[in-house]
């Protein structure tokens, strides 16, 4: 299932890649893309939506 997060605390492509790596530490198969400048997070992962918020925030960041 894909799924869509707005992230409005990430600012840079070093924040992208601290999300990116969280989440395919939680699910090594998530496919995971990070537009920067629109802070959308889009995750094709077999992992609850309510996990994946988790990862993010454990991770430093906010999911709106
Ligand atoms: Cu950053």
């Amino acid at each position: 299932m894909a799924m869509q997060l707005k992230v409005p605390s990430i600012a840079c492509g070093g924040c992208a890649d601290t999300i990116t790596k969280a989440i395919k530490n939680h699910e090594s198969e998530a496919d995971v893309q990070v537009d920067v400048e629109q802070k959308i997070v889009t995750v094709e992962t077999k992992a609850s939506e309510e996990s994946i918020k988790q990862v993010i925030t454990a991770a430093g960041h906010t999911v709106e």
